[in-house]
């Protein structure tokens, strides 16, 4: 098959991402809300800020600000996850990052499905949260047991779905009408099922257990459980959501609001309790779908990623979790450590960069005398710095969506306990490193500069 009758990975992924922000807005209305109201925000501080208004437009963000940015799925076995890294690979997407959430009482470890080049970053950056259940960590073994033999009956992809996958891999990539065909079918993965598998006593004992036990095995499939549109102020959404009919999680998770965000910052509306027929024609309820929105800072460097989780230890003693203004102030206080300009920033490695030439009217680059000497370049203006946008997300942050979306009595019995070697088995590959993908980009952008500036 000639791959020019090939289409992008990006659009495969720009399609799916639309098609599964539509379909979760039907499932879940006050999601259509939420979108809503971050637009009306969104829409609010681009007429208030002319400057940043003009830098999006000009690297192209605008267009994109709309564009859903993240979901979140959980999944039960090893088959189950290492067949999502074959669907999510048909649209660019491969796992980053490990994230241990035992940490936080929640018995799962995940990665994040994401684009992972620059440039495939630009075009749609949608990525998915995905967790897989640990079993193992169930204390009853009568329960496990049950949840495993649940677990390995049921099937999560339409055969259509495999055999796309399939074709994707043997011809290294998919046609117009395979790609569209994709979408349909993958989104079958991921809608929700109001009939359970179970019945309501099997429902209810998994339950107690832990509520995310129950949500990853009693249903047919690994429903979508929040998307997550980009928003440009989190405050205000977070002030906003309330008077719009809105419940917002108690606090904006991540670091405080600053001059030069950076990491990511993220709040949810709270979980909706949603009817159920049980099998055996039972009636009941589950709660666990529902909305978030995230503001994207700087990638951090290492040395700026220990800095930042040094000090949000440091805050956590005094730190309310039910006040968001007295945490954010808490926060802002214990922050002040951590420099704030863009300067500092990059002068003393605590983010990461992306380089590019300035060109002069006549699209020459500027001659500088000593060349090599990169602080100079920037000095004399030959040289942009501009902070590379973190794309992964933060396990304390993750653990505190998880938490407040599965009742603040998740108990915490399976505090941390790492598997990432485990995960990876399951997995079938190894996890991308972020930092790695960010010091890549960040070594290319200054590589080419310097190539283009000394040509
Ligand atoms: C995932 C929660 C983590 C985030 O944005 O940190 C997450 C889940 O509840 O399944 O989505
Ligand atoms: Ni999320």
């Amino acid at each position: 098959m000639l791959s020019n009758h090939h289409v992008s990975p990006e659009l495969i992924r720009d399609m799916f991402s639309k098609a599964m922000s539509e379909m979760y807005q039907k499932e879940v209305p006050l999601y259509a809300n939420l979108l809503e109201l971050v637009a009306q925000v969104n829409r609010a501080e681009l007429e208030n800020n002319e400057e940043l208004r003009l830098r999006m437009e000009k690297s192209g963000e605008l267009n994109r600000l709309e564009v859903e940015r993240h979901g979140a799925i959980r999944v039960g076995t090893a088959e189950e996850l290492s067949l999502l890294r074959r669907l999510f690979a048909v649209m660019g997407m491969y796992p980053v990052g490990y994230y241990d959430l035992t940490e936080a009482g929640v018995p799962v470890h995940s990665t994040a499905f994401r684009p992972i080049t620059e440039e495939s970053l630009q075009k749609n950056p949608f990525r998915v949260f995905t967790s897989l259940l640990r079993l193992e960590l169930i204390e009853d073994e009568k329960l496990r047991e049950i949840a495993s033999e649940i677990l390995s009956s049921r099937n999560i992809f339409t055969k259509r779905t495999i055999e796309l996958i399939e074709t994707h891999e043997r011809n290294n990539g998919l046609r117009l009408e395979q790609a569209e065909e994709f979408v349909a079918e993958a989104l079958e993965t991921f809608r929700w099922h109001s009939d359970s598998t179970v019945d309501k006593d099997t429902y209810e004992a998994l339950h107690a257990e832990h509520r995310l036990i129950a949500d990853v095995v009693c249903f047919r499939g690994p429903h979508i459980n929040h998307l997550t549109p980009r928003t440009l102020n989190i405050d205000e959404v977070q002030r906003l959501m309330p008077l719009h009919g809105i419940s917002p999680k108690a606090i904006i998770e991540g670091p405080p609001r600053r001059n030069c965000p950076v990491l990511l910052r993220q709040t949810s509306f709270k979980a909706l309790d949603e009817p159920v027929n049980f099998s055996g024609d039972q009636q009941g309820s589950h709660t666990a779908r529902f909305g978030e929105i995230e503001q994207r800072g700087a990638a951090l460097t290492k040395k700026g990623r220990e800095l930042y989780d040094h000090l949000l230890r440091k805050s956590q003693p005094q730190g309310s979790r039910t006040d968001n203004n007295e945490h954010q102030k808490n926060l802002r206080d214990v922050f002040s450590e951590f420099p704030d300009d863009e300067e500092t920033l990059r002068k003393n490695g605590l983010a990461f960069f992306y380089y590019q030439p300035v060109f002069d009217a006549n699209k020459k680059t500027i001659r500088v005398k000593n060349s090599d000497n990169l602080e100079d370049l920037i000095q004399a203006g030959a040289v942009s710095a501009t902070p590379i946008t973190y794309e992964d997300f933060l396990p304390v942050s993750a653990a505190g969506i998880f938490r407040s979306n599965l009742g603040e009595e998740a108990n915490t019995m399976y505090e941390g306990n790492p598997n990432k070697a485990e995960f990876e088995k399951h997995l079938g590959a190894s996890v991308n490193d972020e930092i790695e993908i960010y010091a890549e980009i960040e070594r290319k952008s200054l590589a080419n500069t310097l190539k283009q500036i000394n040509q």
